[in-house]
């Protein structure tokens, strides 16, 4: 399945593309089905209606546990280090993972989990996080994962789209030296949420938590009772291809967060393969990847993709900068560490130490590095290299997104030549083209344009749940028979990717996508509010910051309440990680004759360039412009 030379990818890549359904179908074999498809692909970008391996059946889970156990089975699957260094580390082997995994699998069950059900799962990083994920898989059931920086209101949103009936949470959860209190935060959520009939939770922290009698019940009494019940093994429920796995929530630019659907079997096939690939894993390596499961790249490169490949994971419950900003080589030492991969923000926050805390680490573990999340400036990535991989490891800059399941455009370790700031040359199967403004392809090498794909993959998103309208709107109508990524793109002269940022009304702060909408809305709920404007900006270490411009001439003349007042806000309707950076109180916005807010100014004022605001003649009223220009911040 992996390709090791130069020569070796660009021929996968030329048949990938002469012959697609041949190649996947190959790739597809190194699986293990309860039934072999009956046709590779179907597919037609217009409805959109695209579904691989039609007629076979599975489930993943036999791929990431099962069919290790034989040889494997003392491998580790899991090593987890917890938030602090002083509590010993856990290993997971992949029998033991097994075992967990069926044991809560039957525990599920036990609470009226059936296939096709979805669970909302909001816990620490914690092995019993990765457990509850693939002992939703199986029994078949869909699981849909809220990242613990996200508030009551944005889980209750979330739980009510999905209609979940089943959530697992823990009591709380530690980041540094903070602890989050995760079962509370549920509980306000759950006012809303009439569909939820239970709730599992995990003792973690052991704050103290109110625990609803006939609707809440603990993680560890519940496994005591299928242990009693000598219910340890769990078959595996037959899962169709197209079955849905699982819905990860994602912003764009417009409304709510919409629910991305992946399926069983093409993600399996392409998180698989794509991950075997691009780091090049080979059985005994060590590999830490330091995002949380409860984003996309925690879902396909910390879980199924590795694991589906026998792979050791570490997996992280802290955060880099606790106890000190030496954390993440601390751990590379510790479990000698071969592949790491990360994010540009995380490297550019460690960057921003100084190189004193690397003294006396021993990276020489490593061989390999990964980023993701976002475009990594230069010097971010030269620091990686010299710093952290000593010159002579590979790094493999993955461009993809939550909608893609897996990486897209990436260097294959080792086999393709990388160039700072270059996520490169697309991995076989993928066809990305650049496109103008009016869908024209723009051809030849040298030029920019916006990123789209012009051919199915087995790991793209197959709708967003309950709306498959919002997904054809959002991806398909752009740009006639293509899928928009969003990004805009340059394809330099030797024909390699740089993704240059979103194109659209998303940010990309510290790696997390946040809507420029949503944030709005956020701000517009708070009490003093008119209306208001986001726009993101360059930051040092977030990459982009978001830069609020708010409308509210009832402040009071009490400037810095205000400001505090509408954080507190945001972070109640989103969450935390959404809080404005920046917010500048105007009396009115730029605005065109018809009313629409002109973010090319606003965009150009909060990066400070305000020399060149560009035609300005359509506005309503042009000297608000100067109020904003002057009151900058
Ligand atoms: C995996 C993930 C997707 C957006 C994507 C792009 C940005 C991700 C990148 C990158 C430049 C990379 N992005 N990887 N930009 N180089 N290597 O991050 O998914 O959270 O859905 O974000 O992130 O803008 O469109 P997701």
């Amino acid at each position: 399945m992996q390709v090791k030379t130069f020569e070796e990818y660009q021929q996968a890549y030329t048949k990938s593309v002469e012959q697609p359904e041949q190649f996947w179908e190959e790739i597809a074999n190194h699986f293990q089905w309860k039934k072999k498809w009956d046709k590779v692909l179907e597919w037609n970008f217009k409805e959109p209606n695209v579904k691989w391996f039609q007629g076979a059946t599975l489930n993943i889970t036999e791929n990431c546990l099962d069919r290790h156990l034989e040889k494997n089975g003392d491998t580790p699957a899991i090593i987890w280090e917890p938030n602090d260094p002083t509590e010993d580390h856990r290993v997971l082997t992949y029998k033991q993972l097994h075992d967990k995994v069926c044991q809560f699998a039957n525990v599920l069950k036990n609470n009226g989990a059936k296939k096709g059900d979805r669970i909302c799962i909001y816990m620490p990083m914690v092995p019993e996080l990765a457990i509850a994920v693939l002992a939703c898989a199986r029994i078949g059931a869909v699981h849909s994962v809220v990242f613990g920086g996200f508030s009551a209101q944005s889980i209750a949103d979330r739980i009510k789209d999905a209609e979940c009936n089943i959530v697992i949470t823990a009591d709380g959860s530690y980041r540094g030296t903070k602890e989050v209190p995760l079962k509370s935060v549920i509980d306000d959520a759950l006012v809303q949420c009439p569909s939820i009939k239970r709730v599992i939770v995990l003792t973690r922290s052991r704050t103290p938590v109110s625990m609803i009698k006939g609707r809440d019940v603990w993680w560890e009494d519940e496994i005591k009772k299928v242990e009693t019940q000598g219910n340890v093994e769990c078959p595996a429920e037959e899962m169709d291809a197209e079955d849905m796995l699982f819905i990860l929530y994602t912003s764009g630019s417009t409304g709510k967060p919409k629910g991305v659907v992946h399926t069983c079997g093409g993600y399996m096939v392409y998180t698989g393969y794509t991950f075997s690939n691009a780091f090049q894993y080979q059985p005994g390596e060590i590999y830490f990847c330091t995002a949380d499961i409860g984003w996309i790249t925690g879902h396909s490169y910390i879980a199924y993709g590795p694991l589906s490949q026998g792979a050791t994971v570490v997996m992280f419950e802290g955060i880099p900068t606790w106890p000190n900003a030496g954390r993440f080589w601390d751990i590379v030492e510790k479990f000698k560490v071969n592949i790491l991969y990360t994010a540009p923000t995380a490297i550019r926050s460690l960057m921003s130490f100084g190189d004193d805390v690397l003294k006396g680490k021993d990276l020489s573990s490593l061989t390999k590095l990964g980023s993701v999340g976002e475009p990594i400036n230069e010097e971010a990535w030269h620091w990686f290299d010299e710093k952290i991989g000593h010159g002579n490891c590979p790094i493999v800059d993955t461009w993809w997104q939550t909608e893609t399941g897996g990486f897209m455009i990436s260097p294959i370790a080792g086999v393709t030549k990388t160039k700072p700031g270059y996520a490169s040359l697309p991995l076989p199967g993928v066809q990305p083209i650049l496109v103008d403004e009016n869908g024209k392809e723009i051809e030849g090498n040298g030029v920019n344009g916006n990123l789209c794909i012009k051919f199915p993959w087995p790991g793209m998103l197959r709708t967003t749940y309950g709306d498959h309208e919002r997904c054809r709107t959002t991806y398909f109508t752009a740009y006639e028979n293509l899928y928009f990524t969003g990004d805009g793109c340059l394809r330099d002269e030797d024909g390699y990717y740089r993704i240059t940022g979103r194109v659209d009304d998303v940010l990309n702060v510290s790696g997390h996508r946040i809507g420029t909408a949503e944030v709005e809305n956020a701000i517009n709920m708070h009490s003093s509010v008119v209306e208001s404007a986001v726009v993101g900006y360059p930051h040092d270490i977030k990459g982009q910051g978001v830069y609020a411009f708010v409308v509210s001439p009832g402040k009071h003349g009490n400037e810095e309440l205000t400001r505090k007042d509408i954080i507190m806000t945001v972070s109640r309707i989103i969450g935390p990680i959404a809080k404005p950076d920046k917010i500048q109180f105007v009396t009115g916005l730029p605005k065109t004759r018809s009313g629409k807010i002109m973010r090319r100014i606003l965009r150009k004022i909060a990066e400070g360039d305000t020399g060149n605001l560009g035609d300005t003649s359509t506005l309503l009223d042009p000297a608000v412009v100067e109020e904003i220009k002057n009151g900058a911040l």
